[in-house]
């Protein structure tokens, strides 16, 4: 089991609870389709992502950016138990979805650095730790169904 300190659960409930969901949640799918363009082709249905001004004005992607960004929520409340957490959604995303687990890495990264542009210098060294931590314990839960 992933140990947490007091230091890491205060950063990580910190940073939720003062989270700007429907700012950062659709700039960070954005970014992850712009920088990795082939995660865009799980959301053909989400009509035009042509470029990256398309991408952002794209009322599907903000609307997904922001589901996913509260995805993360039911982690910070089960801190102890992420796995189990996750199990249904990484089945879902897996059986349902097919979606490359190697993709969980590259929004979790683009999540980071949206977090961080809009901290700035509150986003230190240890806050980073803490947080990225956090996510990788996520995406590693969320790959976890795969096979
Ligand atoms: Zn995902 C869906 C979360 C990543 C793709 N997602 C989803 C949902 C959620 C999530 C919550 C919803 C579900 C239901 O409805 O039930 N994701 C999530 C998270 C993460 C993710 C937390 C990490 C961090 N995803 C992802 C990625 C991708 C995706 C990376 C790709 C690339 N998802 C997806 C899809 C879907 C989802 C496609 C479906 C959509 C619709 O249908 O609308």
């Amino acid at each position: 089991m992933v140990h947490w300190t007091e230091k890491e659960r205060s950063i990580i409930t910190g940073i939720f609870s003062h989270m700007d969901y429907e700012d950062i949640g659709p700039k960070a799918l954005c970014r992850c389709l712009v920088v990795y363009p082939w995660t865009q082709r799980y959301f053909s249905c989400f009509g035009n992502l042509y470029n990256a001004e398309a991408i952002m004005g794209n009322a599907n992607v903000a609307a997904h950016g922001i589901k996913v960004l509260h995805g993360l929520d039911r982690g910070v409340k089960n801190m102890d138990n992420i796995a189990a957490t996750y199990a249904e959604l990484s089945i879902l995303h897996s059986e349902k979805l097919h979606v490359d687990p190697d993709n969980f890495k590259l929004l979790s990264d683009c999540i980071t650095i949206v977090v961080a542009a809009k901290m700035g210098h509150a986003f230190n060294a240890e806050t980073q730790a803490a947080f990225q931590k956090f996510l990788a314990v996520v995406v590693s839960a969320l790959g976890k169904q795969y096979h």
